[in-house]
């Protein structure tokens, strides 16, 4: 084991980006002030720090993807764009101080349940101690790479989207796109006009609408700044307009066929050539996977030097990307647009609770919680954006902020009647999910296409199947009653 760094702080929380970034500031508002944040990297923020691909940028609107609690007038665009939200991150670890509390360069290695708290370990050696474990380390935090044989192989630049090599320039070069997701058709149409030729390899098209972006004029600008309640009222107007989008998802999936007739005139109004509309036109129902919005990915595709290449890549060799049908592409670099390893829901590391039992061991059939938060036998353990939390319609800072505020009431529950652990009644959890997963087969979701959302087994593990004002609902009161309850056992003397 390595060396003990710390005393017993009561919370500790793996990862900075937004839910992170909200625990602690609730923490802070509630007077308590011993916790840590342990962060991996050597900067906070989550994904928004990592994402610096060109284009990069939100696909809700910034008024909503922002806290609640410290909204900001300033929002240059409908959608802001990935240096703007970062910024945003940092001021506010610097508003409601919670810098002091990050450890940088801190990668959790893996945890236990000690009988009260955790021992957390680090890659490093060092161990941190605390009764209360917040996993705020995303789902979408780690880059997947396609099981392409022969991939290590190739002898040109090769990276993931999520990890931009913005020293290596792209000028002039035949460039190989992998994967048609929401983070390719950002940054395609940004590097097309630079790249010498453009082959993007589709497995699947997505359905992409237009996104009714544009700057914030400065009357606009001034309005929100100055008029108040105005940028709280349209931030509600946007919340109210996604959180119909629900309805299609998962109580009328029949809706859903209107977004196709506004997707194929998207095609039609930006896609001259009947070949490329037909390749690029998908073949499942809307929302089945994440829809989309670009007003110009379309467009680009259609430029001279871009190439799409539909179906199944079977190899990538020295210089070449070769498909299933035998074609060979030779290109100077490659970018994966591939998406992330979303399964490893907490973090990829080993997790022991209650009995030595270890985490992976109680999710082979897939990640399962209670309320996405709360798992039984891991005692203490929350979970930030857990399983079945994820959204498809509406913001996920809504959610994040529903969790933490079931957490701070457990908190707040532990401390005042000396609480030493809260454990989720297992029969709770099962009949819960057995609910969630029921909701799940009838939503657009199961329709039957193959998504990030499905884990291996073709379960939805991700997504929240119903309005979110349901799940803040859900989430109000923390009753003591659905928990067993460790207590301070105090000595007859
Ligand atoms: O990744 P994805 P992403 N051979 O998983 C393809 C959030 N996000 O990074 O569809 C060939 O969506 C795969 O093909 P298929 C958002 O929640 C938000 O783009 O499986 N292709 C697919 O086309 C989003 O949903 C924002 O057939 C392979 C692509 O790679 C999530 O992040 C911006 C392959 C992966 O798409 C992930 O988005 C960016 C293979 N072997 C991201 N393996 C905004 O807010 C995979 N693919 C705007």
């Amino acid at each position: 084991m390595g060396q003990h760094v710390t005393g017993r702080p009561s919370i500790a929380i793996v990862g900075s980006g937004f839910s992170g970034l909200c625990m602690a500031i609730k923490l802070k508002e509630a007077g308590i002030d011993d916790f840590v944040v342990l962060e991996r990297a050597p900067d906070v923020g989550g994904t928004w720090r990592d994402n610096t691909y060109p284009g990069c940028a939100c696909d809700v609107p910034s008024h909503l993807y922002s806290f609640s609690f410290e909204p900001y007038a300033g929002w240059t665009r409908v959608f802001a764009q990935q240096p703007e939200i970062q910024a945003y991150v940092q001021r506010c670890f610097d508003k409601y101080d919670v810098r002091r509390h990050v450890v940088l360069n801190a990668e959790v290695d893996g945890a236990e349940f000690d009988g009260q708290g955790w021992r957390v370990r680090l890659r490093d050696g060092r161990v941190f101690e605390s009764n209360v474990l917040v996993s705020a380390a995303g789902a979408l935090s780690n880059p997947a790479y396609p099981n392409i044989p022969g991939r290590e192989s190739f002898k040109g630049e090769q990276f993931h989207s999520s990890v931009w090599n913005h020293d290596y320039d792209l000028t002039g070069k035949r460039v190989a796109v992998i994967g048609t997701g929401a983070s390719t058709i950002q940054f395609l149409p940004e590097i097309q006009p630079k790249v010498g030729k453009l082959v993007l390899f589709q497995r699947t098209p997505p359905w992409i609408l237009p996104r009714p972006d544009r700057a914030f004029g400065a009357l606009e600008l001034e309005a929100f700044a100055k008029i108040p309640g105005l940028a709280w009222l349209y931030r509600q107007s946007i919340y109210w307009k996604y959180e119909c989008r629900a309805l299609g998802f998962t109580v009328h999936p029949s809706i859903m066929k209107a977004a196709a007739l506004m997707g194929r005139r998207h095609i039609r109004r930006s896609i001259k050539d009947p070949k490329l509309r037909e390749m690029v036109t998908p073949k499942f129902m809307p929302g089945c996977k994440r829809i989309l919005m670009s007003n110009d990915y379309y467009q680009a595709l259609e430029k001279p030097n871009v190439e799409v290449v539909p179906g199944a890549i079977a190899a990538v060799n020295e210089r070449a990307v070769v498909t299933k049908d035998g074609q060979s592409f030779d290109v100077d670099a490659i970018i994966y647009g591939t998406g992330f390893a979303v399964h490893e829901q907490v973090w990829p590391v080993a997790i022991y609770g209650r009995n030595g039992v270890s985490l992976e061991t109680v999710w082979k059939d897939g990640p399962e919680a209670y309320l996405g938060t709360t798992i039984a036998g891991f005692p203490n353990l929350f979970v930030l954006t857990g399983p079945n939390t994820g959204l498809g319609h509406n913001s996920m800072l809504y959610m994040i902020e529903s969790q933490v505020h079931y957490i701070m009431e457990c908190i707040k529950l532990m401390r005042e009647r000396s609480v030493t652990f809260v454990d989720v009644r297992e029969p709770l959890q099962k009949s819960y999910n057995e609910r969630l997963q029921n909701r799940l087969k009838k939503s657009v979701w199961s329709s039957g296409c193959a998504s990030w959302y499905l884990d291996k087994n073709g379960k939805n593990t991700t997504l929240w199947p119903s309005f979110t004002f349901a799940f803040r609902a859900r989430t109000r009161r923390f009753k003591p009653a659905d928990y067993e309850l460790g207590k301070v056992k105090v000595r007859a003397v």
